[in-house]
């Protein structure tokens, strides 16, 4: 397929999608469809988080998820926006969700895509009026069209993914994603109600001096991690830790560096999860010239056994991934 044809930064999302489907001659429109419906879901809980302060949307609903975190009332909202706005688009036959156990079955038998999605990332941080993030991953469905979505429809791996992006909702609301040809990013505009295209062709530097980690637990990291936090140190890198893996994601993406959540002695798997997370960032960065690593293993190419399986996460720039990956394998080797 041709590459990122340029257009004009200011289109709008729904443009660029439309010229974008032209780039494929096979294409029928569903996916278009579905981002549509993704984009949707963005605007209304956008407004919901930001009216979180004046009305009784913050804080927790009282309840935990199936992660057993409390989950705060938003994080219900949210889910429940995203998972009606793909249901009634009708493109999305399955759907995991990090706030549902099971998978969620939208009742469109007919339609093509799974869509794997954190609804609210880090929404913790909504009372203290810290940025937070929507991660998404679709893949086509490998059963027939006809009936439910199956459970090997939903463990696929990451390189499976036909798109993948995340919202950031910051001091501005941005829509990130890539069906595959690059990264494109796209800002809203509240007062029009529209995503305008403001980061074309997102590529993230190869290398970097931020380096994201909770320095907090560093007592807990394996000893090739507590070396490279040294390193960065040593190098006067910026630590940059926001608690909200988007926000910190993003703003790796476009200066360059390092997001790590490391095996700990408490999270032996990591915290992060595989299929709404640590999937969808993956194929976003690799489509920007990044890298993200499990440790030792391409994010994309594990080999999904459970819907809320975690793994370690390193990803980011390049050169900074394979560092980790270096000091981890030497470490390996001494054992
Ligand atoms: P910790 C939020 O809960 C989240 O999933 C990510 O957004 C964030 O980067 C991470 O967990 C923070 O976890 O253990 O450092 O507080």
């Amino acid at each position: 397929i041709t590459e990122n044809l340029a257009l004009p930064v200011g289109t709008t999302l729904d443009r660029f999608i439309m010229r974008k489907q032209e780039d494929f001659p096979f294409a029928t429109g569903e996916l278009s469809q579905l981002l549509r419906d993704i984009a949707l879901a963005a605007k209304i809980v956008n407004r919901a988080i930001n009216h979180a302060g004046l009305t009784d949307i913050g804080g927790a609903y009282g309840k935990q998820n199936v992660q057993g975190e409390d989950q705060q009332k938003l994080d219900v909202v949210a889910n429940i926006r995203f998972i009606r706005a793909l249901r009634n688009g009708g493109e999305v036959c399955a759907i995991i969700s990090e706030e549902d156990e099971e998978v969620i079955q939208t009742g469109n038998h007919k339609g093509k895509y799974i869509v794997a999605i954190d609804p609210l990332d880090g929404s913790s941080n909504i009372d203290v009026n810290v940025s937070i993030g929507t991660i998404f991953s679709v893949y086509r469905r490998l059963s027939d069209q006809g009936c439910e979505g199956t459970l090997e429809d939903c463990l696929q791996r990451g390189v499976q993914q036909v798109a993948a992006g995340y919202i950031i909702y910051g001091s501005s609301t941005m829509l990130v994603y890539t069906t595959g040809c690059g990264v494109n990013g796209f800002t809203y505009e509240t007062s029009l109600g529209e995503f305008f295209l403001s980061h074309p062709n997102i590529t993230i530097p190869t290398t970097g001096s931020i380096y994201s980690i909770n320095e907090g637990s560093y007592n807990q990291f394996q000893p090739a991690i507590k070396q490279y936090v040294e390193l960065c140190r040593e190098r006067n890198y910026s630590a940059r830790y926001i608690g909200s893996l988007v926000a910190d994601f993003h703003r790796n993406m476009l200066k360059g560096g390092i997001y790590m959540y490391p095996s700990t002695t408490k999270a032996p798997n990591g915290k992060l999860r595989l299929l709404y997370e640590a999937n969808a960032l993956a194929f976003i960065v690799e489509q920007a010239g990044g890298k993200a690593s499990n440790g030792s293993e391409r994010i994309m190419e594990l080999y999904p056994t459970d819907l809320h399986q975690r793994c370690p996460l390193y990803i980011g720039s390049t050169e900074m991934v394979e560092e980790v990956e270096r000091l981890l394998a030497s470490s390996e080797a001494s054992v």
